[in-house]
């Protein structure tokens, strides 16, 4: 029996779990009354007490939290457990604005490994196994998170962190990486990697978590072609504690939420209003059983697709589409909605390799979409013709799929910096 399959919890009923939320919920909007001025606060403006909670059928009363709300409150306002029972912080890894910083207490720390321990399990990880992090260590949540969950498994962890792709490399071959921890287009490079030192045959790689950001379908046949492996997706996100908030089982066909420790909502973004199962809308995350970071009803700005059939796996616990895009990055091209996964996945359906920048200006009052893009080792010309016509074919797909026309450049292989962690994908300069 692997230690971290937790069946009595995974393939639980419907009704049981539901139960279970009931329960949490009146529990932890109590403690965040009790606890949290800031959410008191946002209560109290809705006119709403804890006795108007009676369990998740009440859910929709509450006020959201979002971002801006962990800006204001920036460091402390969100805690809900004194400083000194704290143990750590983490924090995102955005560059803009103020970060969002979290806080774990032991009992944090301990249910968030629980969480990643069971992504590794679902990918059928046990003490057996040698599990190469190469997620970034630190403030970033990934590293710890894998790290925690890989421990609690019995994997032999090896805490690469990110980056330093030869060492990586060296450790994956002497000593026999079976799971490979890290973004997937840490993943795309480091296999390309792998091809050109001709080390394939020497890896004993089996499967690979991959996540923290966007990576299509495509994305994933490449990764798995090219390591030997199955690629499984995994989400989360710091205000949540991280990863393993969700994970895909070995039916590659969505991520299991944890619902045991957060009730997941799909909202309209533009209303608030609460959305059937089903429906296409932003993703909120209220957790109930975290104790120092209690946040309810936090927007995630994640555009996603819940569902609750019977998987073949037979966890019970509700699943997650693979976020479609994000309500606030999605991209205003010329009055157009363009999210950037859709241009991915015209690239890759075309052969191309998902090392790409899109660059979105203003000139003259209008918008200009610039998509910079490696040309395969394969398909590489320096034929100012032949280029010419395969720009043409790209500009052709993509006015397909968005709408709208973009400019297409084609770039010698290798050219686009190469990503240790989150790829940076987009270049918004109407910002800047
Ligand atoms: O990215 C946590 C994480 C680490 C998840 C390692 C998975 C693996 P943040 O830096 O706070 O936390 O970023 C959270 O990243 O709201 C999504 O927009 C995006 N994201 C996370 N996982 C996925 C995924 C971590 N599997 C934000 N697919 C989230 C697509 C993802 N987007």
């Amino acid at each position: 029996m692997v230690k971290y399959y937790q069946p009595e919890i995974e393939t639980a009923s419907r009704e049981q779990i539901r139960a279970w939320q009931d329960e949490r919920l009146v529990k932890q909007v109590q403690h965040a009354w009790d606890n949290v001025p800031y959410y008191r606060k946002k209560m109290e403006e809705k006119g709403l007490t804890p006795a108007d909670i009676q369990g998740t059928a009440d859910l929709h009363k509450l006020p959201f939290l979002s971002k801006d709300d962990l800006r204001e409150a920036y460091p402390y306002g969100l805690l809900g457990k004194p400083l000194s029972e704290c143990v750590r912080i983490q924090s995102t890894s955005g560059t803009t604005g103020k970060r969002v910083v979290a806080f774990y207490t032991q009992h944090d720390i301990d249910l968030w490994e629980d969480c990643c321990a069971r992504a590794i399990t679902a990918v059928g990880g046990s003490q057996e196994d040698v599990c190469q992090v190469a997620y970034g260590y630190g403030l970033f949540t990934g590293g710890a998170g894998l790290h925690g969950g890989s421990h609690k498994v019995g994997c032999l962890t090896l805490p690469m962190s990110s980056g330093n792709t030869d060492r990586q490399l060296q450790f994956m071959t002497d000593l026999g990486t079976t799971i490979l921890c890290c973004t997937p287009s840490y993943a795309a490079y480091l296999s390309e990697s792998i091809h050109e030192c001709g080390l394939r045959d020497q890896i004993k790689l089996k499967a690979g978590i991959f996540g923290a950001e966007a990576w299509s379908q495509k994305m994933r046949e490449d990764i798995e072609k090219g390591l030997g492996i199955k690629a499984y997706d995994i989400y989360g996100l710091t205000e949540i504690s991280g990863p393993g908030v969700a994970f895909e089982c070995q039916a590659q066909n969505g991520m299991h939420i944890n619902e045991d420790h957060f009730i997941a909502e799909i909202i309209n973004p533009e209303t608030g209003e609460v959305l059937p199962e089903g429906s296409k809308g932003e993703l909120v995350f209220t957790c109930i059983t975290k104790e120092a970071f209690p946040l309810i009803r936090y927007r995630t700005r994640d555009i996603c697709i819940l569902s609750s059939e019977p998987c073949p796996c037979g966890r019970t616990h509700i699943k997650m589409c693979k976020p479609m895009g994000r309500s606030d990055d999605m991209l205003i091209v010329k009055g157009v909605n363009v999210f950037p996964s859709q241009i991915e996945t015209v690239l890759l359906e075309q052969g191309y390799p998902a090392n790409y920048q899109i660059v979105v200006d203003r000139v003259n009052h209008s918008d200009t979409l610039e998509v910079m893009v490696e040309m395969t080792p394969e398909n590489f010309s320096d034929s100012l013709a032949k280029i010419t016509s395969m720009e043409k074919k790209l500009v052709d797909a993509l006015r397909a799929m968005l709408g709208i026309s973009a400019k297409v450049r084609l770039v010698a292989p290798k050219t686009i910096a190469r990503s240790e962690g989150k790829a940076v994908r987009i270049i918004d300069k109407r910002k800047i």
